[in-house]
């Protein structure tokens, strides 16, 4: 890895907003293809944070300054990632389900669909079914997009799916899930239509939902 490479992911890791927004702005300048700086860098910096959270290293403050760190280096990244001459492919949207605040995962998710051509609603965190159906409701959604990291929000996500069952809203959309301890087979039991790993596999997903 290269030193301004190397710069971005301590100062992730360590939570130091400005020197990662400087550390990104570099690399950008430098030339580095914006999609390897986020998967081969800034991601495994967040790896590392939940690692040292996983063995006592760090606690929720630092796992919270390294998020914002991490937020305002995608911010910078954003543009770049979303850039391009794209047809529109579908209408998602977006949430973190109830009781979840995590949502540096989802937001990249969103970004990368933006890049794809999907008009994306983004509802945020801690996302209420009513509110998943609500936005539904409103139509032209292709797709419903549920991101939960904590293996206490993951049936959410199965509430928030039966919620647009009940409403006779489900059958109309496509359905993905990502992150916490989910994988395709869990994913089908819940109700969704697909799993996707990172936001590269959620772009490649959701065209297939939509059949774009
Ligand atoms: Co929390 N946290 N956290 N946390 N946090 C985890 C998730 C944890 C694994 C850490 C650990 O113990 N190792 C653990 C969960 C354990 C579990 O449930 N099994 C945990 C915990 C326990 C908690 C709290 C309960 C801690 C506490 O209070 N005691 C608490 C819960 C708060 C709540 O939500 N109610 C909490 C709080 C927080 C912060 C607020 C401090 C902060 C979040 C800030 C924010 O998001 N704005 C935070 C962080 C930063 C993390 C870790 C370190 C990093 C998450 C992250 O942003 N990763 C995380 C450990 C880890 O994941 N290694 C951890 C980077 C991001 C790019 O990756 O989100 O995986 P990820 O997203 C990927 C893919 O998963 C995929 O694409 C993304 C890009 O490739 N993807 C999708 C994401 N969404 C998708 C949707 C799709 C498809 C793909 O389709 C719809």
């Amino acid at each position: 890895m290269d030193e301004v490479r190397a710069a971005l992911k301590k100062a992730i890791e360590e939570g130091v907003a400005k020197e990662a927004a400087k550390a990104v702005q570099q690399a950008l300048d430098d030339g580095a293809d914006p999609g390897s700086i986020l998967r081969d860098v800034m991601v495994p910096a967040m790896d590392e944070v939940g690692r040292r959270y996983e063995c006592g290293d760090y606690f929720l403050p630092e796992m919270l300054i390294s998020a914002r760190a991490m937020k305002e280096a995608l911010a910078i990244l954003r543009p770049k990632l979303i850039a391009g001459d794209v047809k529109p492919a579908g209408k998602v949207v977006a949430g973190t389900v109830k009781g979840d605040l995590h949502d540096i995962g989802k937001n990249l998710v969103c970004m990368m669909l933006e890049g794809a051509g999907f008009e994306v609603t983004d509802l945020g965190v801690d996302v209420a079914p009513e509110k998943f159906v609500d936005a539904v409701r409103q139509g032209g959604v292709n797709l419903i997009a549920l991101s939960a990291l904590l293996t206490t929000t993951l049936p959410n996500m199965k509430v928030t799916i039966e919620s647009l069952k009940a409403q006779g809203l489900r059958d109309k959309l496509g359905v993905m899930v990502g992150v916490a301890p989910v994988n395709d087979k869990l994913a089908t039991e819940i109700g969704a239509d697909g799993y996707a790993e990172d936001a590269a596999g959620a772009v490649a997903l959701a065209r297939r939902l939509v059949g774009a």
